[in-house]
């Protein structure tokens, strides 16, 4: 199968209301669409967009990346995944992780459409997503934000915390407990906001509320452990995969002359009840599968597949990846599309009862009207 026409689109999204992401604030949502068709007509597309705040490319680095690629891409055959490249897996390496993820899709959803499967992806093993409620509220609107995700048929919330007052938090925190029961699972996410005394305080003031984990809890990795063990904090790394991402390169393998600093973190990970895993900040497909196939699972932590913000296209693309991993339904991170004020797929996503409809998310990506999009380059 050759590729016929590679197409790079970019799109700007209101959100609605600005979105502060660690010291920037955006009102809009940026980033851009590649486009791969085949000469028989089999469509594939990924989304390219990296986010401000917590890329490390810009949205100007990635479209000079993506036009110097198109080129190349066509009259090639749909590559291997990942794209089979001069200079191979080095050079993929190279490549920063919102543009691998964005040329990984690309190739996995043209290989399906090529092989006429309804699925955006090759293997998807599920026909519904559970979602995780994300909560950003505070205080008493914290509680009903979390009651209205419970009754509408949620079966876990993410509460952010470490905004300020700590004991208030913590008192939240009991209340929502209080106010959805048991059944419901509550993921807190403070983003290093504590130190590790803060941090400890804070989970044994909330050890009644019965968390499934919290992501990042303290203002540097190595204390995660020590969190763990002196106030059985489960912990969920996120900012920290990210900032160690040859890791999931390597899939967790030690390596020759490795740091002593990469054993610490390979310690940190093994203990972390959940990896919160955005391949827009940390990767391509293959490098994701491996490595919650090599290191995630079988070191009993849990994947949790989640957004950078994406756009509703890129968003159904990382579900279709969380319904691939050989795991259980596990609620992923995507609420952020309620931030969107408008979307590439005109209706939206079809989420019921905190799932979302794999099947017909898949027919709404397919029906997206690319012509309606800016087109940046075409080849
Ligand atoms: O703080 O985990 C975060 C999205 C972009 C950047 C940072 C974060 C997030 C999310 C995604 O919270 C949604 C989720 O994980 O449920
Ligand atoms: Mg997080």
């Amino acid at each position: 199968m050759n590729i016929a026409r590679a197409e790079l689109f970019s799109y700007k999204l209101p959100l609605i209301e600005p979105l502060s992401l660690s010291g920037k604030t955006i009102s809009t949502r940026e980033g851009l669409i590649l486009r791969l068709e085949s000469e028989s007509g089999a469509v594939g597309f990924g989304e390219i967009a990296p986010l401000p705040g917590f890329s490390h490319e810009s949205l100007d680095e990635v479209r000079g990346i993506c036009s110097g690629w198109l080129r190349p891409l066509r009259d090639s055959t749909v590559p291997i995944y990942p794209i089979d490249m001069a200079g191979g897996d080095a050079a993929w390496n190279l490549l920063p992780p919102s543009v691998q993820f964005g040329l990984s899709c690309a190739a996995a959803t043209l290989k399906a459409s090529e092989s006429g499967d309804d699925g955006l992806f090759p293997i998807a093993t599920r026909e519904t997503v559970s979602l995780n409620a994300l909560i950003a509220q505070t205080g008493d609107a914290c509680v009903q934000a979390a009651r209205d995700a419970a009754d509408e048929g949620y079966t876990a919330i993410k509460v952010k915390v470490g905004r300020g007052d700590l004991d208030g938090e913590a008192e939240t925190l009991l209340a929502v407990r209080e106010a959805i029961g048991s059944e419901v699972a509550i993921r807190l996410d403070a983003n290093r906001a504590w130190g590790f005394q803060d941090a400890e305080r804070f989970m044994k003031k909330i050890r009644n509320a019965k968390i499934e984990y919290i992501e990042e809890p303290v203002d540097y990795w190595k204390l995660l452990f020590s969190l763990r063990l002196y106030a059985r904090a489960r912990y969920a790394v996120d900012e920290t995969l990210q900032d160690f991402r040859p890791m999931i390169y390597e899939a967790g393998e030690t390596q020759h002359g490795e740091p002593e600093e990469h054993q610490h973190l390979r310690q940190a990970l093994k203990r972390a009840t959940a990896h919160i895993i955005k391949p827009t900040l940390i990767g391509g497909l293959r490098h994701i599968s491996n490595f919650v196939t090599q290191c995630t699972i079988p070191w009993g932590a849990t994947p949790v597949i989640s957004s950078a913000f994406e756009s509703g296209l890129g968003l159904v693309l990382l579900a279709n990846l969380a319904a691939s991993l050989p795991t259980e339904d596990i609620p992923i991170g995507l609420d952020t599309h309620r931030w969107l004020a408008e979307d590439l797929i005109p209706q939206g996503l079809p989420i019921h009862g905190g799932e979302l409809d794999l099947l017909e998310a898949n027919r709404r990506v397919r029906a997206i009207d690319f012509t309606a999009l800016d087109c940046l380059a075409i080849e």
